[in-house]
């Protein structure tokens, strides 16, 4: 029972500490990844990992649940006053199925539903055709305009009192831009529908009044807590409280069986550091480093879909300088800079070739890297990106990377405890 992980299984210790270091040696600028604090980590890789606890606080099917009542309580608490909401369910295991449960207890199969386009920056579980949500139920996606590739809020509007929807699904995966809650809402009001706002991107702005909450316009709000809420790998729902009942009868028994106990014990953690000032000033730099980094990025000849951006996160039109997505993305990788492909609106090229990537600060914000740090990054990218096809420009850019990274260590006392440096 007390020997190590190196000792039970040295291949997987050797793949945690491989990846613990290609996470300090690289730059995540992945949008939705982030880095956990060790009191996060500590309470995943807690015993409470052992535990079954079908139901919720104070009513579940197994004994022996007062410390996961204690930690599922917290974690509840503090959803409820970190987002101002009426109800917090803290159970579902990702954002798709905090999607699912809201789409089970709003609709019935085949209902009609508004959710954005993947390819204008949705997500899948807002009505792709292969996700549980596309097959269970009418789908109609609403998207940008072409000229400045903002959302449509007039042909949204259009597009309710035509098809009638019962549900409109709003919140993107790839937006940069501010999100109208309000007047999404209103348009729903208009036509009979409920709202769920899926914000698990933008969490971390809504939450410390960078971006306008929906809590207050839309039914439900969904978010998973790993991207800008710097919390473990999972979801949450957030609705109004005469809609809790329902909501919660979704989850479980509807879709999940026992919840992750450890797991909500790390989103107490997340959620308790959330309400800390010390996250609204994270936070602030996450958003001042998204507009320097997109600004530089710019200034180095590409075009920026929609000219800039308003949260963590900008998409770039590498195509605009001859370069797909795929062939950035994996110039990129060479060079120790981690980011994904990503569609942009009206893209001619197809989704796994793509014309952009999709550039966050969120993590490098997490390592201390602040506004000079934003500018040698874009430099590194322009370099990369133009080195695309030369190794060995590549092999030098991926020095200046480790250089850069080294200033900024993470998870320093693991790397060195397993025998690596950080
Ligand atoms: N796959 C996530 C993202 O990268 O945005 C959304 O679920």
């Amino acid at each position: 029972m007390e020997r190590s992980l190196r000792e039970v299984d040295p291949e997987v210790a050797e793949a945690v500490l491989n990846e613990t270091g290609r996470q300090a040696n690289g730059l995540e600028l992945i949008a939705s990844e982030n880095f956990v604090s060790e009191a996060v980590l500590e309470a995943m890789g807690s015993v409470f990992t052992n535990k079954y606890a079908e139901g919720y606080p104070g009513k579940r099917y197994y004994g022996g649940c007062e410390f996961t009542d204690v930690v599922e309580r917290l974690a509840i608490e503090r959803a409820k006053k970190l987002f101002g909401a009426e109800h917090a369910n803290v159970q579902p295991h990702s954002g798709t199925q905090a999607n699912t449960a809201v789409y089970l207890a709003a609709l019935s199969p085949g209902d009609t539903v508004l959710g954005m386009d993947l390819s204008h920056g949705g997500h899948l579980s807002h009505g792709h055709p292969l996700n549980i949500s596309g097959k269970l139920y009418r789908f109609v996606a609403y998207g940008v305009r072409k000229e400045d590739e903002r959302l449509d809020y007039d042909a949204l509007d259009r597009l309710a009192r035509e098809h009638r929807p019962k549900l409109i699904v709003c919140g993107a995966s790839a937006y940069p831009r501010i999100i109208d809650f309000e007047r999404i809402a209103s348009i729903a009001r208009s036509v009979g529908a409920r709202v769920l706002a899926d914000i698990a991107h933008i969490a971390g702005m809504v939450v410390t009044g960078k971006h306008p909450s929906p809590v207050p316009h839309c039914e439900y709000v969904t978010t998973t807590t790993h991207k800008t809420l710097r919390g473990p790998r999972g979801g949450l729902v957030l609705c109004k409280a005469e809609l809790a009942a329902d909501l919660d009868r979704v989850t479980f028994p509807g879709i999940q069986g026992g919840p992750l106990v450890h797991i909500i014990a790390a989103k107490a953690v997340a959620f308790h550091e959330a309400l800390q000032p010390s996250y609204h000033a994270y936070i602030d730099r996450v958003v001042a480093n998204a507009s320097a980094l997109c600004s530089a990025v710019g200034r180095r000849g590409f075009r920026i879909v929609s000219g800039g951006t308003d949260n963590h996160l900008f998409l770039v039109d590498v195509f605009s300088k001859g370069v797909t997505g795929k062939a950035a993305e994996k110039a990129l990788e060479k060079a120790g800079i981690t980011v994904n492909k990503n569609t942009i609106p009206f893209d001619t090229q197809k989704p796994f070739v793509a014309s952009g990537i999709r550039v966050g600060t969120p993590a490098v914000t997490t390592r201390g890297m602040g506004l000079p740090e934003m500018e040698t990054i874009a430099d590194l990218i322009g370099r990369a990106l133009d080195s695309r096809d030369d190794e060995v420009g590549l092999a030098r850019i991926r020095q200046d990377v480790l250089a850069l990274a080294a200033r900024f260590p993470l998870y320093a006392r693991r790397l060195a405890a397993g025998g690596a440096r950080a």
